[in-house]
């Protein structure tokens, strides 16, 4: 069961893979739920408004936030590449977000961060929130900057944020990799619910992954939050080894965690 905790909720990436997963089941946490995107978001249903903008957009940003009670931030160049797009959307527009939400009054984000924070850790290491970024690209150093950001404004202006350090969030894991980063839908959905309704959230780092029984991440300095994942990527196992080649050691992408995230780019 999910608690309702909130009358108007902004989902920012709505119409992104994770926007429309979490499009459906987030109506379940409010009474409306604001959808943003820069991409069309098709017709708003019951329960549902459409608030488009360009997160380097200042004002369109501000109109976005504007009347919300707490928002769930998905916006965001998504992948590793140039670094122009990363600039706009995820620095530009995580400033514009969080002096939107000072301005609103908007106390508490969940932003999706990304595994990429910390993908030049080795794939035979553990870490936990207490490690300090190794950023394997353009866009996981952009959500790095994400994170300290957020953390200013909680130091600041007391506005609560989760970063959730999404590992790999599919319908299924796709290959080896995964089977430790895998991140299952609704697991993904009892993990923003958990943020959103945990009575002191702070400025908390969070690991995005099930309970997959091979993993990289600890999250045992997020346990306030009481995230309890109940899928795992082990029923995948046989599966995706039997279809995807043995690992290469001296590839890159199978010694850290980043994957084929560490070895992508240059591109100037
Ligand atoms: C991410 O941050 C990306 O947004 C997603 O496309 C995946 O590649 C994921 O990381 C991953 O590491 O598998």
């Amino acid at each position: 069961m999910t608690i309702k905790m909130h009358r108007r909720l902004l989902l920012t990436g709505a119409a992104g893979g994770l926007g429309r997963v979490l499009r459906e089941r987030l109506k379940a946490n409010c009474d409306i739920l604001r959808l943003s995107d820069i991409a069309d978001l098709g017709a708003g249903e019951p329960g549902e408004e459409l608030a488009p903008a360009d997160l380097a957009d200042a004002g369109a940003v501000d109109r976005m936030v504007a009347g919300v009670d707490a928002i769930v931030h998905l916006g965001a160049y998504s992948v590793e590449g140039p670094f122009q797009p990363i600039l706009q959307a995820n620095i530009i527009g995580a400033y514009h977000l969080y002096e939107a939400a000072r301005r609103h009054g908007v106390k508490r984000i969940v932003f999706a961060s990304s595994n990429h924070v910390t993908g030049f850790y080795r794939q035979s290491e553990t870490i936990d929130a207490s490690h300090p970024p190794r950023p394997d690209g353009l866009y996981g150093l952009s959500k790095a900057f994400w994170e300290d950001l957020s953390r200013f404004y909680f130091d600041r202006y007391g506005i609560e944020t989760a970063c959730l350090r999404i590992g790999s969030s599919y319908p299924e894991p796709k290959d080896r990799r995964m089977l430790a980063t895998w991140l299952s839908y609704d697991d993904l959905h009892r993990l923003v619910t958990a943020c959103l309704t945990t009575p002191v959230l702070g400025h908390t780092i969070v690991f995005g992954m099930s309970a997959n029984p091979v993993t990289w991440w600890d999250n045992r300095l997020a346990r306030h939050v009481g995230y309890q994942p109940q899928d795992s990527s082990e029923r995948f196992r046989d599966a995706v080894v039997a279809r995807t080649p043995p690992p290469d050691p001296s590839d890159p992408a199978t010694l850290y965690q980043g994957g084929v995230f560490v070895r992508t780019g240059p591109f100037e």
